[in-house]
């Protein structure tokens, strides 16, 4: 049996979670049972009473708001405990077209993909400011440059599917965006990432995520900075140490050259600046040494994240969810299976 579990982590949508439950469609080919779990984050308003009578069957219910990156790993492990095969994250404020839901899950049940990304025609959207507009085209373009990714891909969507082993590899360790962050684990995984053009809508309502375009940048560009020090520091490391030794060994010979010329004398702050670009490369290179040490230490852990994450869910197929502490979180079951 086949299931998809489409996860929605809202924060006060009351005014759009109905509309984007109701558009999402149960009946897929390939898939044999399609559930809605929101993920609601302490929202103050009527999310969840509006996500229950909308047709959403379970909801992960934050007592407090936790942000975004928190709730969208607790959405992931719901879905795998209720057996995911599948699943989709979606936001709760009509941006995405659910309708195209099966867009996304198709390359994954077919096998050719681990990551579908639900890619924004970001040209279409009149609403969005130009900051945004510009900042989103910015990130992407930086991703692609480091990492190679397709040119259309919209590293910031959150209308993306996952198989169930993408879902059981990713780390999120963020606590405020995790698009990048995902997007940075997946590659590092060796995932394979694929892209879809599906425009999405405009939104006027203020953002629930971010507070000022400034912020954002700052918070976000954090957040995928770390992830890339914390994924490539060896090879940044090893650049920038090559590059001092080289240029170090270049002023060395300059040197020498002058030196057996008789002109030594005259160049001794080349012969300072090779010894000390020298000795800051052999400084670096250690340094890179221990990111190595350090990278590989995280590779085992992640491993070992997955094979218990594997263990925990191997038998999840009976819609029982995960175990929370009460005071944090409750889990409902709004429609459980006869
Ligand atoms: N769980 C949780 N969800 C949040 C939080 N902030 C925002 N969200 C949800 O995350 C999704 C994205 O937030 P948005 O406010 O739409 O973010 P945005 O600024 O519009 O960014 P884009 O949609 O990517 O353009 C929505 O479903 C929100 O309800 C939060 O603190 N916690
Ligand atoms: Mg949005």
């Amino acid at each position: 049996m086949s299931t998809l579990v489409v996860i929605i982590p809202a924060y006060n949508e009351e005014e759009n979670i109905g509309d984007v439950i109701r558009e999402i469609p149960r009946q897929l080919d390939g898939i044999d049972r399609t559930f809605v779990l929101v993920i609601d984050d302490g929202s103050r308003d009527r999310t969840v009473e509006l996500a229950r009578e909308a047709g959403a069957d379970f909801i992960v219910q934050h007592r407090h708001n936790r942000g975004l990156a928190v709730s969208f790993r607790d959405g992931l492990d719901a879905a795998l405990s209720l057996g995911a095969d599948v699943i989709v994250n979606t936001d709760g404020d009509n941006h995405y077209d659910q309708s195209r839901i099966p867009e996304l899950v198709e390359p994954i049940i077919a096998g050719e993909a681990d990551i579908v990304i639900g890619s924004r025609q970001i040209g279409g959207l009149s609403q969005m400011t130009f900051a945004r507009r510009w900042g989103n085209r910015l990130a992407n373009s930086i991703f692609r440059i480091l990492y190679g990714l397709p040119p259309d891909t919209d590293i910031s969507s959150g209308f993306r599917a996952y198989s169930r082993d993408a879902a059981l590899r990713l780390s999120v360790t963020s606590k405020y965006t995790y698009t990048h962050e995902t997007l940075i684990s997946a590659l590092d995984h060796r995932l394979t990432i694929a892209s879809k053009l599906i425009p999405a809508r405009d939104v006027t309502r203020p953002s629930r995520l971010m507070s000022s375009v400034g912020s954002h940048v700052f918070r976000a560009g954090s957040v995928a900075f770390m992830s890339f020090v914390v994924h490539r520091l060896f090879r940044v490391l090893t650049a920038a140490s090559a590059v001092l030794v080289l240029a170090g060994a270049v002023l060395w010979v300059r040197f020498l050259y002058f030196f057996l010329s008789g002109d030594g004398g005259g160049h001794l702050q080349s012969l300072v600046a090779a010894s000390l670009a020298i000795i800051l490369g052999a400084f670096l290179l250690t340094a890179a040494f221990f990111a190595a040490i350090l990278a590989k230490n995280r590779q085992l852990i992640e491993e070992m994240l997955y094979q218990q994450r594997k263990q925990l869910h191997e038998h999840d197929t009976d819609l029982t969810l995960p175990e929370v502490p009460a005071e944090l979180t409750a889990v409902t079951k709004v429609a459980p299976e006869d």
